[in-house]
């Protein structure tokens, strides 16, 4: 497989380089250029072909960090990373970029759940194992896709509901009204979708609390700042605000100080968050948010070893999820912030 690879691709190259930049190849991010300068020696390798969502968080971040430390030439593999810039066509364009150089293994982190089953079918065709990591695909044909390694998200609504509950409970307010507002992440994707619901799971069984409204900020600081000074501009009194990723609390808080008003442990809302990047655990020392849902960003070593063993012909799950945890403004935070390492 791998002799033949270099082989297409030498000819590849060739056409290119006669032709010049392809029309296809300026749309394209540059970095899918630097896999032909090292073409000779790939077929020594493990090629791996990366469609990652963006760099829309500090989640995003940490988590692509955590591919580019694993998927080194050191460890034998050859990392083609195409970052999407949150649009699902370039995520699209990215894999049929990685099935025209014939990698090995693609990794997909798909931006929105739906709209993959022609292109992870065209994967299929080409013989190439589709690895999906962080969020997932909905797909008619499950076979589309190896394994997937992420977060259980509904799981992690459910925590922040649970924690919620259990501090109204502690603060005397447990039969009080307590208006609600959600910055959602970027409709459906899995995160959201799955935050979303587990949320609901619980906010269903409080008849004092009421949802005044839920709206995509789509993970990014910029959006979170915007959708909260709405919300601020909308409602007069709001107790409690969930964000679905840190980067959009960020962006609350910026709006919440501009309209004078205050969040967290002492504050005139209470703020919660999902992620938990040291960015926002220092929000959380500064008394800025009351609890953040950890999101585990390093799934690159367990993508790893699962291709490890793929390798090695062993079966794999289907499902694997990561370990995570919630800390809130209770804790010591100091002794938290030694252990992080994003
Ligand atoms: C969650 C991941 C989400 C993060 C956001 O696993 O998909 O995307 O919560 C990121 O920070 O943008
Ligand atoms: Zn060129």
């Amino acid at each position: 497989m791998r002799m033949r690879r270099a082989w297409i691709i030498g000819c590849l190259v060739l056409a290119v380089s006669i032709c010049g930049c392809s029309k296809q190849q300026q749309e394209e991010p540059e970095n899918t250029l630097l896999y032909e300068d090292e073409i000779e020696d790939s077929e020594d390798y493990i090629v791996v072909g990366f469609a990652q969502v963006g760099s829309e968080s500090d989640w995003r971040l940490a988590n692509t960090q955590s591919f580019l430390d694993t998927f080194k030439e050191e460890h034998g593999y050859y990392l083609l990373f195409e970052d999407g810039q949150q649009k699902q066509e370039n995520q699209i364009k990215a894999i049929r970029n990685f099935i025209l150089q014939e990698v090995d293994y693609i990794i997909l982190d798909p931006i929105v759940e739906t709209g993959w089953d022609a292109v992870l079918q065209e994967a299929k065709a080409a013989g190439i194992p589709v690895i999906l990591s962080d969020r997932l695909v909905e797909v008619e044909d499950e076979s589309l896709y190896t394994c997937w390694v992420g977060s259980d998200f509904e799981e992690e609504g459910r925590i922040a509901g649970r924690w919620l509950k259990d501090y109204l409970e502690d603060e005397g307010r447990s039969k009080e009204e307590i208006r609600i507002v959600t910055l959602q992440g970027t409709l459906d994707s899995s995160a959201q979708l799955g935050r979303t619901k587990g949320f609901s799971d619980i906010l269903e069984e409080q008849s004092n609390w009421n949802m005044l409204e839920r709206m995509s900020g789509d993970f990014t600081l910029t959006k979170g700042r915007e959708v909260m000074e709405y919300f601020l501009n909308t409602y007069e009194d709001i107790d409690v605000v969930i964000c679905e990723n840190d980067n959009m609390a960020f962006g609350a808080i910026e709006a919440i100080k501009d309209a004078g008003k205050t969040c967290g442990p002492d504050g005139d809302m209470i703020l919660i968050s999902f992620d938990a990047a040291q960015a926002a655990i220092e929000a959380m020392q500064r008394g800025e948010l009351n609890v953040d849902v950890e999101c585990n960003p390093l799934l690159g070593p367990m993508v790893e070893e699962i291709i490890q063993k793929l390798e090695r012909g062993e079966e794999v799950n289907r499902i694997q999820y990561v370990e995570e945890q919630c800390f809130d403004a209770l804790m010591d935070l100091d002794a938290i912030m030694g252990t992080r390492t994003y």
